[in-house]
C-alpha cells in the first residue's frame, strides 16, 4: 500500500460486469418499490407482473403446464395452501424474473462501457431495454374493457427504464471519473461513493416496500362490505331439510366468496370499468350489437347451485369450489341476436386474452349454459370475473371464460386457450370423492363411532353411490346428503365402528348412472387427476 502511495500507478478501474449487476439490482429495489406503489394508486401496471403475464402467454404449452404442476407440487409438499398462496408465488417469481433481467442488462452494459459511459450510451442502454419491455406491457394490457390505457401502459414502462437506464450510466460515469481512475487514494472515495449509494438504496427500498406492506396489509378485503346482501346471509340453502349432517369437519357445504378458489391466467386479475365495459356479440349474427351490463341484468335471472373445479386440481386439492350463479341462459339471446344458421360455435373472448368455443348444439339442447353476472346475490368479484362470465355444465373451469368482452358467432372451431396449450379438448370434469375428515372424537349416540366424512362429485352427471374401505376390509356403503343441486358436489358420511391403531380409508364414488369412478392415479395433466381419495389416520 505504502510503496503504491508514493508512486501512484494509473492502473484504470474496469467497471467489471459484477460491479454492474450489483450496482443495477441497488437501482432496482427501490424503483421496483416505488413502481408497484405507483401501480396501486394510478391506473398503472406493475412492470414485472405485465411482463410474467405476456411471458404465460407466449411461452409454449408444455413449458406453462410443467411450471405450474412443479409449483402446485412444491406448494402441497410444503403443506402450504394452494388455492390461497398460488398467486403470491408465483407474483415472487415474477418479481424475480423482472429484476434477474435488468441485473443482467445492467452488469453487461458496465462490461461493454469499459471505460466511460456518456450520457448517450444510457439512454442507448434504456432504449434496448425499454422498448421492447413497453411494447410487451402494451400488447398485454391492450383490450378494450380494462382498466389501463395500454398506451400510457407503455409509456409508463418506457419511461420506468430510462429512469433506471439514466442512473446507471451516471453511477458509471462517477465510478469511472478520470481523476477516480488515476490515483488509489481515491479508491477510498469511490468505495463510499459505493456505500452511499447502497445506504440510499436500502433506505427507499425499506421505505417504499415498507408502503407497500401498508397497502397490501390494510388493503380491505373486497366485497367485504356486501356480506349483508349476499344471498346466503338471507337464505338457507335447497338442501336445509336434508336427513344427514355432514361429518364434523367435512368441508363447507357452500364456499364463502371469500374462500372461493381462484385460477387465470393473470397475476393481479384484470379490473374492468362497469361505465367503459360493453359485450359485444359479432360475427355471423343479423349485425353486430353490443350490451351494457344494465341490458344483461334486464332479462328475467336464471339461478343455478353449481360446483367448479380446476382441470389443475389434484384429488383432494383445494382448487374446486360452490356457488350460487345467477344469470342468463345463452339459448334465449340467440333469436335476439339473430344468430345465422351457417353459424356452428360461439368464441367467447375476454379481455385478458383468454377465449373458448361453445358449440351452439349444446347451447340450444342444454338452457343450463348461461352468461353469469351474480354469484351469492352479489355482482361477481372482480378476481372472479366481474362483470360476466359463462357457465357450462359438466366441464372444468378451463372451458370457461371469466372477464367476457366478446362473443362471435362463427361457422369453424378452433381450440381453445388451454386446449391449444395441450390440455384436454372436451375437458369432462372427472368423478372424484375426497375423504375431508376422520374425526376423532367419536359421534354422540351411537356407542364408539368415527364419522368420517368428505364430499364426491361427478359434474353435473350426479353421484349415486360412495363405498369406504378400511385398511383390507370390504368396500361398504356411505350415506349420501341430498345435493343442493344436480350440478353441485354431494357429501357424505360413514360412521366407521372405532378400533385403536393406524388406520387406512379410502374413498370411491360412483355416478348418478352408476359409472364407477376411475381408480387408476392419474396427474391432472391433460384430462383431470383421477384416483381414490384416501386418508391416513392414527386413532
Ligand atoms: N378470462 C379468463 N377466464 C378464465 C381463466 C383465465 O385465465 N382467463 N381461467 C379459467 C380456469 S383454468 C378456471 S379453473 C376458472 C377459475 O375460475 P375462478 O377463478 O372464478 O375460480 O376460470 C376460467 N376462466
Ligand atoms: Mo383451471
Amino acid at each position: 500500500m505504502v510503496s503504491n502511495l508514493s508512486a501512484p500507478s494509473p492502473s484504470p478501474v474496469r467497471p467489471s460486469f459484477w460491479r454492474g449487476a450489483w450496482v443495477s439490482l441497488l437501482l432496482l429495489l427501490p424503483l421496483t418499490a416505488l413502481g408497484y406503489l405507483a401501480s396501486r394508486f394510478m391506473a398503472l401496471p406493475f412492470v414485472p407482473f405485465s411482463l410474467f403475464d405476456w411471458l404465460a402467454r407466449v411461452l409454449p404449452g408444455p413449458l406453462i403446464t410443467a411450471g405450474i404442476d412443479a409449483l402446485v407440487g412444491v406448494m402441497r409438499a410444503l403443506g402450504l395452501p394452494v388455492a390461497d398462496l398460488a398467486k403470491v408465488a408465483e407474483q415472487t417469481l415474477a418479481v424475480t424474473i423482472f429484476t434477474g433481467l435488468l441485473t443482467l442488462a445492467g452488469a453487461v452494459f458496465f462490461a461493454l462501457t469499459r471505460n466511460r459511459a456518456s450520457s448517450r450510451t444510457g439512454l442507448l442502454l434504456s432504449l434496448v431495454v425499454g422498448v421492447p419491455l413497453a411494447l410487451v406491457v402494451w400488447r398485454v394490457t391492450g383490450s378494450s374493457g380494462a382498466a389501463f390505457d395500454p398506451r400510457t401502459a407503455g409509456l409508463w414502462t418506457l419511461l420506468f427504464v430510462l429512469v433506471w437506464g439514466t442512473l446507471l450510466s451516471a453511477v458509471q460515469r462517477r465510478l469511472t471519473r478520470p481523476e477516480t481512475r488515476s490515483s488509489e487514494l481515491e479508491a477510498g472515495d469511490r468505495r463510499r461513493f459505493m456505500v452511499y449509494l447502497g445506504g440510499a438504496a436500502a433506505t427507499i427500498t425499506v421505505v417504499g416496500w415498507g408502503g407497500v406492506g401498508a397497502v397490501v396489509g390494510g388493503r380491505r378485503e373486497e366485497g367485504a362490505e356486501d356480506d349483508k346482501a349476499r344471498w346466503s346471509a338471507n337464505n338457507a340453502l335447497p338442501n336445509a331439510g336434508a336427513a344427514l349432517e355432514p361429518a364434523p369437519g367435512t368441508r363447507p357445504e357452500y364456499t364463502a366468496l371469500e374462500d372461493y378458489y381462484r385460477i387465470d391466467i393473470n397475476l393481479t386479475p384484470p379490473v374492468v370499468r362497469e361505465g367503459k365495459w360493453r359485450l359485444r356479440v359479432e360475427g355471423l349474427v343479423a349485425e353486430p350489437l353490443e350490451f351494457s351490463l344494465t341490458d344483461i341484468r334486464a332479462y328475467t335471472p336464471m339461478h343455478q347451485f353449481i360446483t367448479m373445479a380446476c382441470i389443475s386440481n389434484p384429488v383432494g386439492g383445494d382448487l374446486t369450489s360452490t356457488t350460487r350463479w345467477t344469470g342468463v341462459p345463452v339459448q334465449r339471446l340467440l333469436d335476439e341476436w339473430g344468430v345465422q344458421d351457417s353459424a356452428t360455435h360461439l368464441r367467447i373472448g375476454s379481455v385478458d386474452g383468454f377465449f373458448e368455443y361453445v358449440s351452439l348444439d349444446d347451447i340450444r339442447s342444454d338452457e343450463r349454459i348461461m352468461l353469469a353476472y351474480a354469484w351469492d346475490g352479489v355482482p361477481l368479484r372482480v378476481r372472479n370475473g366481474f362483470p360476466l362470465r359463462v357457465y357450462i355444465p359438466d366441464v372444468y373451469g378451463m372451458k370457461q371464460p371469466k372477464w367476457i368482452e366478446s362473443i362471435e358467432a362463427v361457422d369453424s372451431w378452433e381450440p381453445g386457450y388451454w386446449v391449444k396449450r395441450s390440455w384436454d379438448r372436451e375437458a369432462q370434469m372427472r368423478a372424484t370423492a375426497v375423504i375431508d375428515t376422520v374425526a376423532p372424537t367419536p359421534s354422540e349416540g351411537g356407542a364408539n363411532l368415527v364419522p368420517v366424512g368428505g364430499m364426491a362429485h361427478a359434474g353435473a352427471r350426479g353421484i349415486s353411490r360412495v363405498e369406504i374401505k378400511v385398511d383390507d376390509g370390504a368396500w361398504q356403503e356411505a350415506e349420501l346428503r341430498e345435493p343442493m343441486s344436480d350440478t353441485t358436489w354431494t357429501l357424505w358420511r360413514f360412521d366407521w365402528p372405532f378400533t385403536p391403531g393406524e388406520h387406512t380409508f379410502v374413498v370411491r364414488c360412483f355416478e348418478g348412472d352408476g359409472t364407477e369412478q376411475i381408480s387408476e392415479r392419474r396427474p391432472p395433466h391433460p384430462s383431470g387427476a383421477t384416483g381414490l381419495g384416501s386418508e391416513r389416520t392414527r386413532l
